[in-house]
């Protein structure tokens, strides 16, 4: 009960506000902002870069599967397309089209692919940087956006210099330090050596870890819940971003629309709680697509296991019956009412209060239960 109640202080104090009306209106407006951010990442760079192979490894899905953006050696992006992340459909990816080799101009280049839409750009390349790639990344600078320069198809360097000697190490060293080299007129550009065969490998993390920093809160914990789990890493960011919003979440829902569950002396919003616990559940991986998927790549077969819980069960079925059976089980709430009332801050306990603290307590056992599985399975998979 202790750590339950400095769950419920912790949030109130985050909230910076004196009462919970004033809490709870300002949580309002936070998920109104949260439930509008939208994010669109550009994937530019020379035909035959790796572009389409790129977008679909972010989303996770595998070349020639359906959905999947078209990729091969024959196969050339025309237009500017947008790939919608499979699970968060306010994350879009943008295939754009090859920047060609010849005649290019990269101002024109912008204004036909609608520059304003996109929040940030990845510039990729492979075997060989272009002076077109230089050309666009001084335009984007020029136009006040962010570019990134990503070196694709890694792997198949560090194949090729391992037949002559080379740890994939020195070939990566190597690497990189020619591309700063040849980027360097542009400042301190960084560089992310990548593999679309293999995102979790080289650069990746360290890219993510950049893009945090770079975008606006919003905005980085919808790139954040959006990325496919390739370790623990990405998948300690994704919980932390939704513990963070667990009680605004809680706050903004009220007892309007809630559902009376047996033996839990308050309504809670237990349709706002499947919707945020399924966010979560997608978002970590635990759908049996994004299992099936990872189960073949790494050559496990164990991660059915994870289905057998009572409570993903619940999520991955939509349950709000199940879920009400588990969360009241775990909600022993008897006490509750009576040490609500030495937190000073509330004053006298409402039914709203009630509400709202039974909602945020379900909300934190609920994502944790998640979270439990989620890194159970990067464990079996030896991802971490
Ligand atoms: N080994 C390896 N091959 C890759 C990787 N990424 C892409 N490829 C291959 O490179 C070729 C071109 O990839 P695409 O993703 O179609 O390239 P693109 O930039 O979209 O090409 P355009 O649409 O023609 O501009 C394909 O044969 C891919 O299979 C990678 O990370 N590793
Ligand atoms: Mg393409």
């Amino acid at each position: 009960m202790e750590s339950q109640l400095a769950e419920v202080r912790a949030a109130l104090s985050q909230s910076g506000e004196s009462t919970f009306e004033g809490a709870k209106a300002k949580a309002e407006l936070a998920v109104q902002e949260l439930n509008n951010v939208t994010l669109h990442i550009a994937v530019t760079g020379v035909t035959g870069a790796g572009k389409s192979s790129f977008v679909n490894a972010l989303r996770r899905v595998q070349d020639g599967e359906e959905g999947a953006a078209p990729t091969g050696v024959e196969e050339t992006t025309m237009e500017p397309t947008m790939y919608r992340h499979p699970t968060m459909p306010n994350v879009n990816i943008w295939d754009l089209p090859g920047i060609g080799t010849k005649n290019f101009r990269a101002r024109e280049y912008i204004k036909m692919v609608n520059f304003n839409t996109y929040d940030f750009f990845l510039i990729l390349t492979s075997t060989r940087l272009h002076e077109n790639d230089i050309m666009l990344a001084k335009e984007i600078e020029k136009n006040k956006k962010k570019f990134y320069f990503i070196r694709t198809k890694v792997d198949q360097d560090v194949d090729a210099e391992k037949r002559k000697g080379k740890t994939g190490e020195q070939t990566l060293s190597l690497l990189r330090h020619a591309l700063e080299e040849k980027l360097k007129d542009l400042g301190s550009v960084r560089i992310f050596l990548m593999s679309s065969w293999e995102l979790h490998k080289f650069d990746f993390n360290e890219l993510i870890r950049v893009l945090e920093k770079d975008l606006p809160d919003n905005k980085r914990n919808a790139l954040i819940q959006s990325l496919p789990v390739y370790s623990m890493e990405i998948l300690d960011k994704k919980y932390n971003t939704f513990k963070k919003v667990t009680w605004v979440s809680a706050f903004a829902s009220g007892a309007v629309g809630a559902i009376p569950v047996p033996g839990v002396s308050a309504a809670f919003d237990l349709p706002m709680i499947l919707a945020f616990l399924t966010k979560c559940y997608f978002s970590f991986g635990l759908d049996e697509n994004s299992l099936k998927k990872l189960s073949e790549r790494v050559n496990k077969p164990i991660f059915a296991k994870v289905h057998e819980s009572k409570f993903i069960k619940a999520i991955s079925t939509r349950s709000l019956a199940l879920l009400a059976v588990e969360l009241s089980s775990y909600l022993a709430l008897e006490g509750l009412e009576a040490a609500l009332r030495f937190i000073p801050f509330l004053g006298i306990v409402t039914g709203a209060v009630m509400s709202f603290t039974t909602t945020l307590l379900a909300l934190s056992k609920g994502l944790d239960e998640l979270y439990k599985a989620a890194k159970e399975v990067v464990e079996m998979a030896g991802l971490d």
